[in-house]
């Protein structure tokens, strides 16, 4: 169960798991907790037919107590989460930067546990708020647990920990009625942000596509703090992480995104889920940022700053490997749920640094799973055992798992020779960095923390009109919800300070007064690794829905499914039934969806073939899907009656609408340039 001697490969962790995984139950017998075998699971014993339950059934006891305690609480933050097991594999060795094992030679897989997770809903919330996305891994070294605690923004909305109670108050439910479920609070959230202005650049980041992930599989991560690497001769160097997804960075529109809410709530657990199952693995490479100790100073801003991200055009993302997510969960409690992240779990040659924000973390981590997870054995939980050998002198608690052999469970001793025993450094023992530190003790921020808004005018600067304008949207929205009308004057105010044209948008939006051009910052510098608009764009793993009914153009939608599949798109047969919808031909097709059971939210595309036979309310159920996939900017094939419906409906055929006047093979190469292409956003000044 312990790995004292063997190597670590990339299946170490699954073969530790195997150890605790259950056996299948297909044609067991029946037994208590106890073993013991039962005769009888679904009447209660009584005293006589209709008399009272008897205590001593033991069976019903035991059932019941286990039943009555399935619960435990859920993560304060981050509590709906999903999770995948993979490998992460070195491209070049970090060997001059850090001395860490798995850094070290890329020959090397290490085992790994990604946790994704929205913040602010419970668990049984949506997958699709206007939220962060919490992007956390876990990975099993031969040197230990190293966890990157991540999110899918690069920045916070506080600089010192101090406060995150506070701003996670401000965003939760409001206390008094638990309103809203599974996004941002308004009034309170809001009201927080105009009175913490250091949260502006993240509420940039939070107002903008980022916060609507189309896929966990397209979605950046970021370590958010400056970490120090640390080499074998002990020299360190500031370093920031980053996960680039190898399909691009794309999000949902927020429209889209509200309706799926309703309609899948489970939409990026079961793309992520789905993906796995067809082999089409999530997949991320690991990108560093790296920075002498001697250009600690070098920036217009504080480089300990969780509030400001280094510009990648300034501080190149060094990509050094790659992370593969390909196997699924077996157990969503034992895996998802009881996994425990810990910003402070590193292992020698990965080191902290004075971020204020990353030291309050250090503390929070552990002191949440002793509630979470019951007490302090939480490390022995399947998920969480390192794959590597531990040995301490921590003993006893709820639920201690391992049979500690022997006298003595403390050191100094001379009765077990001082077993266990300390290694030195340069042996693989963590020391810590030695940072030469002076000061006074005192409770107030860096002066070198107080400009608030270049950065965020940064990330404006750095965007498409497209982006832009759905910014605009989502403050429109967001704080066009709330009731205090001074709140909403202050956050337009507030984003004066950022950019004239945007908090005068919002404004007009609000019915308030638009604040003076002469606030806004004066950064004119953009940073085009910021737009989502540079990210890679892929036809691979989209979605499409293939829109048939009987007596569809069989020729052509066989050849175009088939362009579509080599070009691994995946591809959904919808009609107004399920089953077989025969073709002109007599080939049939097998329908897996219906306008019913889907709509367009649930696709990247569609390919309207029509048919024959299709009657009115098929024509209307057609019609309105390819109207919601067009207002959504999606991509749309249409041809046969397909592209009658299309014209009878007057949508402009601009940019992304392919219609079938040439041979299907251009006409599948024309739609799937399309499908890469993601979202065509002139059409929101058509
Ligand atoms: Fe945190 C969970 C990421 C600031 C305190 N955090 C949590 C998770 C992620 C992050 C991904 C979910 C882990 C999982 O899936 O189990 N948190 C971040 C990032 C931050 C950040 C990237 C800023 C850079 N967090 C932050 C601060 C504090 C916390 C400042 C407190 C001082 N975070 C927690 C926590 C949680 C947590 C209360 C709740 C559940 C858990 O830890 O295990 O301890």
């Amino acid at each position: 169960m312990i790995n004292e001697d063997k190597k670590i490969n990339a299946n170490s962790k699954n073969e530790q798991l195997e150890y605790f995984r259950s056996a299948d139950s297909e044609d067991k017998e029946l037994t208590t907790n106890q073993g013991v075998k039962l005769s009888e699971d679904e009447e209660s014993l009584t005293a006589g037919e209709r008399g009272p339950t008897l205590m001593e059934d033991f069976h019903f006891r035991e059932k019941m107590t286990h039943f009555d305690h399935e619960r435990i609480p859920e993560r304060v933050v981050h509590a709906r989460g999903f999770s995948a097991h993979g490998e992460f594999e070195l491209y070049e060795s970090m060997k001059p930067y850090t001395k860490a094992k798995f850094l070290q030679n890329p020959n090397v897989k290490t085992p790994v546990f990604t946790r994704f997770s929205t913040v602010v809903g419970s668990r049984g919330s949506k997958d699709t708020p206007r939220d962060v996305r919490g992007f956390a891994t876990k990975f099993y070294t031969e040197e230990g647990n190293f966890d990157l605690v991540a999110n899918n923004f690069p920045i916070f909305f506080i600089q010192d920990g101090m406060k995150f109670p506070d701003v996670v108050h401000a965003i939760k439910p409001e206390p008094h009625n638990e309103m809203p479920q599974a996004s941002g609070a308004h009034d309170t959230f809001w009201d927080w942000v105009s009175q913490n202005q250091e949260s502006a650049h993240m509420v940039m980041w939070l107002m903008s596509d980022r916060a609507i992930p189309r896929s966990f599989r397209m979605m950046e991560g970021f370590g958010v703090h400056a970490f120090r690497f640390v080499n074998d001769e002990g020299k360190a160097h500031f370093v920031k992480f980053h996960w680039k997804p190898v399909l691009g960075t794309h999000s949902l529109v927020w429209d889209e995104a509200e309706k799926l809410g309703g309609k899948d709530p489970d939409f990026n657990r079961r793309d992520l889920w789905e993906s796995i199952n067809m082999g089409n693995y999530a997949e991320y490479e690991l990108g560093v940022q790296i920075l002498e100790e001697k250009e600690e100073f070098n920036f217009d801003f504080d480089i300990l700053d969780s509030t400001k991200l280094w510009p990648e055009e300034d501080v190149p993302v060094r990509i050094i490997g790659k992370m593969t997510l390909n196997r699924n969960v077996d157990n969503v409690f034992a895996e998802n749920e009881q996994v425990a992240f810990h910003v402070g779990n590193v292992v020698p040659g990965i080191d902290f640094t004075n971020d204020p924000l990353l030291q309050t973390r250090l503390f929070s981590y552990t002191d949440t799973q002793l509630l979470r997870l019951g007490g302090p054995n939480f490390h022995e939980i399947p998920i969480n055992r390192p794959v590597c050998p531990f040995h301490n002198n921590q003993r006893d608690g709820f639920h201690r798992q391992t049979i500690n052999k022997g006298q003595v469970s403390y050191r100094n001793n001379a009765l077990a020779g001082n077993s266990p025993h300390t290694v030195d450094e340069k042996n693989g023992g963590f020391a810590h960095y030695q940072e030469k530190i002076e000061g006074r003790k005192i409770q107030s921020r860096s002066k070198s923390f107080e400009d608030h808004f270049s950065q965020a005018k940064l990330f404006w600067n750095s965007m498409s009109n497209a982006e832009k304008q759905h910014i605009i949207d989502g403050f429109s929205f967001e704080v066009g919800k709330v009731q205090y009308k001074p709140v909403q004057q202050k956050i337009v105010d507030m984003f004066g300070k950022v950019d004239h044209g945007l908090a005068a948008a919002i404004a007009q939006k609000l019915d308030v007064s638009v604040p003076p051009a002469n606030i806004q910052s004066k950064v004119t510098k953009a940073s085009p690794a910021l737009s989502q608009e540079n990210t890679p764009k892929l036809a691979e793993t989209r979605k499409t829905a293939v829109i048939i009914s009987d007596g569809f153009n069989g020729a052509e939608v066989k050849k175009v499914i088939e362009n579509l599949q080599a070009a691994k798109v995946q591809v959904a047969i919808l009609s107004d039934r399920l089953g077989s919808i025969t073709a002109d031909d007599n080939s049939t097709l097998k329908a897996k969806h219906t306008f019913l059971t889907d709509s367009s939210v649930a696709f990247d595309a569609v390919y309207i073939a029509g048919g024959m036979k299709a009657d009115k309310m098929f024509e209307k159920k057609a019609k309105m899907f390819m109207q919601e996939a067009f207002d959504h900017f999606k991509p749309i094939a249409v041809s046969n009656e397909g592209e009658q419906w299309f014209k009878e409906k007057q949508l402009p055929s601009k940019t992304g609408v392919v219609i079938n006047k040439q041979q299907p093979d251009d006409f599948s190469k024309q739609f799937i340039d399309a499908i890469a292409a993601h979202r065509f956003w002139d059409r929101s000044i058509l």
